[in-house]
C-alpha cells in the first residue's frame, strides 16, 4: 500500500513523501493472527498492571524518604511496562523494516491485512521503553546498595546508552555491518553496567548492611539481563533463527523475572527492613549510606 503526499510551497517545486508499509490498524489486527505473539504482549499488560496494583498496596505505609524513593523507582518499572506493552499491542511501536543486504532476513516479506509487505516485523518500542525502565531498576539497586552518586550516575547513563544504541542497531537498514557495530557499542555500554553491578556495589552494600538482598538481586539481574542481547542476536534483528513470536516471548519471559519478580523481592525487603535502608534521598559522595 503506497500513500503519496504532495507538499508544495508557492509556485515552487513539489516534494513527494512516500510512506510505505502497513498501517497501525493492519499491525494491530495482524497481532491477533499470531497467537504466540499476541499472548506475549497481552499477558504482560495484565501482569504489569496487576503487579503495579499489588506493589502500590505493599508499599503504601513506607515513611522513610530513602525507602520511599526505592519504592517509587521500583513502581516505575511495571508502570513503564504497561505503557511499553500497550504501545506494542496497539501497533504504535511495531514496524516492518527491510533488512540490508547480507542479513539473514534479507528479502523477507510479511502478510498483513491481505497485503504483502517487504521486510520483517521489528518491535522497536521495546528498546525505547527499556531506556526508561532499566534506569529505574538501577536507581533502586544503587540506593539499596548505598552506592555513591557518581557510580549510580555512571551505571544509569551507560545503561541508557546501551538501550538507545540497541534501538539504533534494530532500526539501521542501510548496512548489515553497521547493525552489528551498533550492537557492539551497546554491548560495550552493558559491560560498564555489569562492571559496576559486580565489582562496585557489592562493596558498598556490605558497608550498608544490605549485602544479602543486594547479592540475590544482583545475581538475578545479571543472569536475566544477559539473556536480552542473546535473544537480540538470535531473533529477527540478528541472525534470525528465532521467529517473531518466540523472540517476543523470550523478551516477555525475561521481563517477567527481571521486572516483576525482581521488584517483588526488592520491595518485600524494603518494607520489612525500612530502618536498614533509611536515610537521605541523595546518594552519598563516598558510597556509605547517606545517614552514617
Ligand atoms: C540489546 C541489544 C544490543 C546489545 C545489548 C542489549 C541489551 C539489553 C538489555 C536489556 C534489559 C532490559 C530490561 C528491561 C526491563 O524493563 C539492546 C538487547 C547489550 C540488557 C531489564
Amino acid at each position: 500500500m503506497t500513500e503519496t503526499l504532495a507538499l508544495s510551497s508557492g509556485t515552487e517545486s513539489l516534494v513527494a513523501l512516500q510512506q510505505e508499509g502497513p498501517t497501525q490498524t493492519e499491525i494491530f489486527e495482524w497481532i491477533f493472527t499470531e497467537p504466540i505473539l499476541a499472548s506475549s504482549l497481552y499477558v504482560n499488560i495484565a501482569l504489569a498492571g496487576l503487579s503495579l496494583l499489588f506493589f502500590v498496596f505493599m508499599t503504601k505505609d513506607l515513611k522513610d524518604p530513602r525507602a520511599k524513593l526505592i519504592a517509587v523507582s521500583a513502581l516505575l518499572v511495571p508502570t513503564v511496562s504497561v505503557a511499553s506493552y500497550t504501545g506494542l499491542a496497539s501497533g504504535l511501536t511495531i514496524g516492518v523494516l527491510e533488512m540490508p543486504a547480507g542479513h539473514a532476513a534479507e528479502g523477507s516479506t510479511v502478510m498483513m491485512g491481505g497485503e504483502s509487505y517487504d521486510g520483517v516485523v521489528t518491535m522497536w518500542g521495546r528498546y525505547l521503553t527499556w531506556a526508561l525502565s532499566t534506569p529505574a531498576i538501577l536507581l533502586a539497586l544503587g540506593l539499596l546498595a548505598g552506592a555513591d552518586g557518581t557510580s549510580i550516575f555512571t551505571a544509569i547513563t551507560f545503561d541508557i546508552a546501551m538501550c538507545v544504541t540497541g534501538l539504533a542497531a534494530a532500526l539501521t537498514t542501510s548496512s548489515h555491518l553497521l547493525r552489528w557495530f551498533w550492537y557492539f557499542i551497546s554491548c560495550a555500554c552493558f559491560v560498564v553496567v555489569l562492571y559496576i553491578l559486580l565489582t562496585q556495589w557489592p562493596k558498598t552494600a556490605e558497608a550498608a548492611g544490605t549485602a544479602d538482598i543486594f547479592n540475590t538481586l544482583k545475581l538475578l539481574t545479571v543472569v536475566m539481563w544477559l539473556g536480552y542481547p542473546i535473544i537480540w542476536a538470535l531473533g529477527v534483528e540478528g541472525i534470525a533463527v528465532l521467529p517473531v513470536g518466540v523472540t517476543s516471548w523470550g523478551y516477555s519471559f525475561l521481563d517477567i523475572v527481571a521486572k516483576y519478580i525482581f521488584v517483588f523481592l526488592l520491595l518485600r525487603y524494603v518494607v520489612s527492613n525500612e530502618s536498614v535502608v533509611s536515610g537521605s534521598i541523595m546518594p552519598s559522595a563516598t558510597g556509605t549510606p547517606a545517614d552514617d
